[in-house]
C-alpha cells in the first residue's frame, strides 16, 4: 500500500493509507450499485490492505449521494463476473483487520448487505438503511435473511425484509446497525477516528454470523412466523417474494448458518427466475424511464412555481391541494359558496387529523399546513399564482367558462391546468388567449394519496410548461406520466375499454361476482363493479338528462348510486361489504331482454380473455395513437392509477409475457364474435410479424 492520499486501485475504488487505516473509497456514480467493476476494486482493495503491515485497519465510504444502493439491477439475468457479491462479503467478513462501512445516504440491499458483513458500522444521521428487495420480487440475496435478524431481531427484520422500508439512523442505531453515528459531513473523519478507536482499545473482530441471542429470543415464540403470516396475508396475497423472506428466516432459526445461506440462495434464484421478480425489475426502470421527456433537456427551462391556485374544493380540488401544502407551496383554494368553501376546509383538516392520529405526520404540522392555504370565494384572489389547478364539475362547457375568465385574471406567464379525467384538454386551451400555457395534470382520487399524475400536453403545450409539471410531480411526491390529449388520455381510455367489455358480459349473462373475481384473482384489489360501486355510480351521471339508456343510468335512476347508498351493482351492510344484488341482478335481466340479449352461461376464460385483451388492446391502440410516448409507460399509469398488480409488470408487459401471437388470434376470434371492439390494433399485428414485444427487454 503506498504512502497516505495516494495508490488509486483504479478509478472506481481507489485506496489511501490515513495513518494506520486504509480507506477504501469507492466513486460508481449515480448510486455506487455493486456492479462488477465495484466488486473487483473492493475486493483488490481489501486483499492489498490485508498483506500491507501498515494497515491496522479499513473504512469503506463510498463518493456521491450513497453508500452502495444496491446490487447493481442492470446485470440481473446477465452472465455472473466474478467476484460475486457474495464472495465480496465473505472476503470483507474474513478479513483479520477490523473492516468499518462508513455509511451515508442509503445504504440499500447489497449495500446494507455489505455493511452486515463488516465488523462495525458507522453512519451520519442522515443515512437510511434497508432490504428493499422486495420491491424486485426479490429477497436480500447476500446473507441479509440469516444476518438482520440477527442484529435486529426476527419480527423486525420480516417487517423490514416484507415491506421494503428504509429506516432512518436513528432507530438503526437503537436497533444496533450502527455502532456509531457521526457528525453531518464529516463521515470520512469519523470513521477514521472510529477505526482507530478500535484498534487503540483491541476490540474484537465481531461477525454478526456468529450472533445469536435474537434467534433464541425468536425461538421462544413458536407462533412468530404463523401470526406474521396470517397478519399479513392481504397485502401479500398472489405475491411470491414475501412468502421467500419468510422461509429464507425461518431457516435463520432452524439451519446452521452456512446451511441457512444455502438456503437463501435457492429462495433466491427460484425468485429471480420467476415472472413476478421480471415483472418488477421491469416496473423499477419504468418507473425512472416515464419521468424522461423525449424532447425536454435536462436545460430545458422550468418556471418556478411559488404559489398556486385550486378552482373547487370537492373530494378533488381538496386533495389536490393538500399536495401543495404538503410541499410546504402557499395555496389559495376557490369555490362559489362559503358552504362549499367549509366543507372542503373540513375535509382538508380531516385529512391531516386522520393522519396525525395514525402517527405518520407530526399534530403540529397540521396547523402549518392549514396555515398555508387561503380560502376564497373569489377567482381574482389567484391573479397572483404562478400555476392554477381548475377541479371542477366534468363538463366542457362548465371548464371553458372557467378558462376564459381565468384568462383574464391570472398573471402573464401563470400555468393554467385542468384535472378533467377525460376531456379535450385543447378546446379547454382555446377558450383562452393562452393555450401555450395551458397543460392538463389529471389527478387520480384521493389526490393526496394517490401516486399517478397523468401529465396531459397538447399540440400547443409550451415545453417550459410541460418540463414544469414533470419537476412538479417530483415535489410533490408523485409519479408524473406525459402522456397526449385524447379521449382518456392512457388510463381512462384503457379504463373505458375494460367498462365496455364488463357491461357487455354482464347482459350476456355473466354476474357481477364472477366477473370481479376473475379480476381479484388476477391481482387487483377489488373487482371493476366493486371498484364503481366505491367511487360512486354517479359520478359524471346527470340526473337532468338520464333516460335508463344503460344498466348505470337505471340504478342510478333508482337511488343505487354504489356503496355511499347502500346498493349499486351489489348490495351493501353498514360496514359496506358487498353480497350479490338480486335487485341488480333483475335490472340486468331486464335490460338484456329489451337489448334482445340471450343470456348465457359465461366461462371465467372467457372473462379473463375478453376484459384482459380489451385493455392490452386499447393500449396498443394508444401507442399507436402516440397517447403514450412508450409501452412502460401505459404499465406505469395501471400500475400507480388503477391497482394493476406491480408483480404482472402493467398491461403490457403481462401481453408480452402472455404472448402477443396468442393475444392476437384471440382478438381475431373475439373480432368474429363480437365485432370492431376487437379489432386487433395494426400494432399489435406488426409486433407479431416481426417478432418482438411492447417492451424493449432490460
Ligand atoms: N442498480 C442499478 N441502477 C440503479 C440502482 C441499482 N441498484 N438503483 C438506482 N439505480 C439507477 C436508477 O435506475 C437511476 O438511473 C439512477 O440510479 C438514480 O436512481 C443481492 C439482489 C437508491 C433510493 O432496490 O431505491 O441488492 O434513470 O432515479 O430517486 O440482496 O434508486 O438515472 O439512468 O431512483 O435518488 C437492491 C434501488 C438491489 C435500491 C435513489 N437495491 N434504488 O433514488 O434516484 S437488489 C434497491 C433505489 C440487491 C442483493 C439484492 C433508488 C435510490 P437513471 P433514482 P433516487
Amino acid at each position: 500500500m503506498a504512502a497516505a492520499g495516494s495508490l488509486v486501485t483504479d478509478a472506481v475504488v481507489s485506496s489511501a493509507l490515513e495513518g494506520r487505516i486504509a480507506v477504501v473509497t469507492v466513486n460508481y456514480p449515480p448510486v455506487n450499485a455493486l456492479g462488477a467493476a465495484v466488486r473487483q476494486g473492493v475486493s483488490l482493495a481489501i486483499t492489498q490492505a490485508e498483506q500491507d503491515a501498515a494497515v491496522g485497519a479499513i473504512v469503506l465510504v463510498c463518493e456521491g449521494r450513497t453508500f452502495f444502493a444496491g446490487a447493481d439491477i442492470t446485470e440481473f439475468g446477465k452472465r455472473m463476473i466474478e467476484p460475486s457479491l457474495r464472495a465480496m462479503l465473505a472476503q470483507i467478513e474474513n478479513a483479520t483487520k477490523p473492516v468499518i462501512a462508513a455509511i451515508h445516504g442509503t445504504a440499500l440491499g447489497g449495500g446494507l448487505e455489505t455493511a452486515l458483513v463488516a465488523h462495525y458500522r458507522v453512519g451520519v444521521p442522515s443515512a437510511r438503511v434497508g432490504l428493499p428487495e422486495v420491491n424486485l420480487g426479490l429477497l436480500p440475496g447476500a446473507g441479509g435473511t440469516q444476518r438482520l435478524p440477527r442484529v435486529i431481531g426476527v419480527e423486525k427484520a420480516l417487517d423490514l425484509m416484507t415491506s421494503g422500508a428504509l429506516l432512518a439512523a436513528g432507530p438503526a442505531l437503537t436497533m444496533g446497525l450502527f455502532d456509531e453515528l457521526v457528525e453531518e459531513g464529516e463521515l470520512r473523519k469519523g470513521a477514521i477516528n472510529f477505526a482507530n478507536k478500535v484498534l487503540d482499545e483491541r476490540r474484537p473482530l465481531v461477525k454478526v454470523r456468529h450472533r445469536s441471542g435474537k434467534l433464541d429470543e425468536a425461538r421462544a415464540n413458536p407462533k412468530l412466523f404463523t401470526d406474521f403470516r396470517k397478519a399479513n396475508a392481504k397485502r401479500f396475497r398472489g405475491f411470491k417474494a414475501p412468502e421467500n423472506i419468510i422461509r429464507s428466516v425461518e431457516g435463520a432459526l432452524q439451519l446452521s448458518f452456512d446451511e441457512g445461506m444455502a438456503r437463501e440462495r435457492e429462495l433466491f434464484d427460484e425468485l429471480l427466475q420467476d415472472s413476478q421478480s421480471a415483472a418488477m425489475r421491469h416496473v423499477f426502470f419504468a418507473e425512472r424511464q416515464a419521468a424522461k421527456i423525449d424532447d425536454v433537456e435536462p436545460d430545458t427551462p422550468t418556471l418556478p412555481i411559488a404559489k398556486v391556485g385550486v378552482i373547487g374544493a370537492g373530494t378533488m380540488g381538496s386533495g389536490i391541494v393538500m399536495n401543495f401544502l404538503n410541499a410546504g407551496i402557499p395555496s389559495v383554494i376557490v369555490e362559489t359558496k362559503q358552504e362549499a368553501l367549509d366543507r372542503g376546509l373540513g375535509l382538508i383538516r380531516k385529512n391531516y387529523e386522520n393522519t396525525a392520529a395514525k402517527g405518520k405526520m407530526k399534530a403540529e404540522y397540521i396547523e402549518i399546513r392549514m396555515g398555508l392555504l387561503t380560502p376564497s370565494l373569489a377567482l381574482e384572489d389567484l391573479a397572483d399564482c404562478d400555476l392554477i389547478i381548475e377541479a371542477v364539475f366534468e363538463n366542457i362547457n362548465v371548464k371553458k367558462e372557467v378558462f376564459a375568465k381565468l384568462d383574464k385574471i391570472a398573471k402573464p406567464g401563470a400555468i393554467l391546468a385542468t384535472n378533467t379525467s377525460y376531456l379535450d384538454v385543447e378546446v379547454i386551451a382555446a377558450a383562452t388567449s393562452r393555450p401555450a400555457s395551458v397543460i392538463g395534470l389529471h389527478f387520480f382520487s384521493p389526490a393526496n394519496i394517490m401516486k399517478l399524475l397523468e401529465i396531459v400536453r397538447t399540440n400547443y403545450t409550451a415545453l417550459p410548461i410541460v418540463a414544469t409539471a414533470a419537476k412538479l410531480a417530483k415535489t410533490i411526491g408523485k409519479v408524473g406520466v406525459t402522456v397526449g390529449n385524447g379521449f382518456g388520455f392512457v388510463g381512462n381510455r384503457i379504463l373505458a375499454a375494460r367498462d365496455r367489455e364488463v357491461n357487455k358480459l354482464l347482459l350476456e349473462g355473466a354476474t357481477p361476482s364472477e366477473i370481479d373475481r376473475v379480476l381479484y384473482e388476477f391481482g387487483f384489489p377489488m373487482g371493476h363493479l366493486q371498484m364503481r360501486d366505491l367511487v360512486g355510480l354517479d359520478v359524471g351521471w346527470d340526473r337532468e338528462t338520464s333516460a335508463s339508456s344503460t344498466v348505470r343510468e337505471i340504478l342510478n335512476e333508482m337511488g343505487r348510486h354504489g356503496q355511499k347508498s347502500g346498493g349499486g351493482y351489489y348490495d351493501y351492510d353498514e360496514q359496506r361489504n358487498p353480497t350479490p344484488s338480486p335487485i341488480a341482478a333483475k335490472v340486468i335481466a331486464d335490460f338484456a331482454a329489451n337489448q334482445g340479449v340471450a343470456q348465457r352461461n359465461v366461462s371465467e376464460d372467457e372473462v379473463r380473455d375478453r376484459v384482459l385483451y380489451a385493455m392490452v388492446n386499447e393500449g396498443a391502440r394508444i401507442l399507436d395513437d402516440k397517447i403514450a410516448v412508450r409501452a412502460s409507460d401505459i404499465d406505469i399509469v395501471w400500475i400507480t392509477g388503477y391497482g394493476w398488480p406491480r408483480y404482472r409488470g402493467g398491461p403490457m408487459f403481462w401481453a408480452d409475457l402472455e404472448g402477443l401471437p396468442k393475444i392476437l388470434a384471440r382478438l381475431k376470434e373475439l373480432e368474429a364474435a363480437h365485432g370492431a371492439d376487437f379489432t386487433p390494433s395494426p400494432l399489435i399485428e406488426r409486433l407479431v410479424s416481426e417478432g418482438r414485444g411492447f417492451v424493449e427487454r432490460q
